[in-house]
């Protein structure tokens, strides 16, 4: 789907001295870092998101647990689960999303790209569909 990739990142395994999995902005991360957020303790049936940024690039990656992710534009729809410490989602601009089913202490990393604008937040989803069919190019 177009504007959104998985990442699969770099591991360091020492066997039993543990794993690094190192991530630098522009590098790992297809954007410089300005943001580090992360959800945490989300009751079962709980569903997050219900939104889309205008500018933001992210990448969400669970550290514990696992948790699906819905994406979706006007034309096309994907769930992603993910459940790997070294998987990351990448997520650009004009994508909706969704996040549930976080499994009991699930953690989920964001790396964004901007720091916090709620001006960038498009949270209805007919407003979002009007944007999309511009950005995408599907209508006049
Ligand atoms: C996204 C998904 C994956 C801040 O004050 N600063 C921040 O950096 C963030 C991310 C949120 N907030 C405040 C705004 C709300 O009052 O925290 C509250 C919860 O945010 P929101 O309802 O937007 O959370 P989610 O889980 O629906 O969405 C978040 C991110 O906002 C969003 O960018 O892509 O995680």
């Amino acid at each position: 789907m177009d504007g959104i990739k998985l990442i699969n990142f770099n591991v360091f395994d020492n066997g039993s001295n543990g794993r690094l999995t190192p991530l630098e902005g522009g590098i790992d991360i297809p954007f410089e870092i300005n943001r580090i957020y992360y959800i945490t303790q989300v009751q079962k049936g709980v569903r997050r998101g219900f939104h889309s940024h205008k500018e933001l690039q992210q990448v969400l990656i669970c550290l514990h647990g696992s948790v699906k992710i819905m994406v979706k534009t006007p034309v096309a729809e994907q769930v992603i689960d993910l459940n790997s410490l070294t998987l990351g989602l990448y997520i650009g601009p004009m994508i909706w999303r969704e996040m549930y089913d976080f499994s009991p202490e699930a953690v989920l990393l964001v790396l964004a790209s901007r720091h916090y604008d709620e001006s960038d937040y498009i949270r209805d989803y007919l407003e979002y569909n009007k944007f999309a069919n511009k950005y995408f190019g599907l209508e006049e």
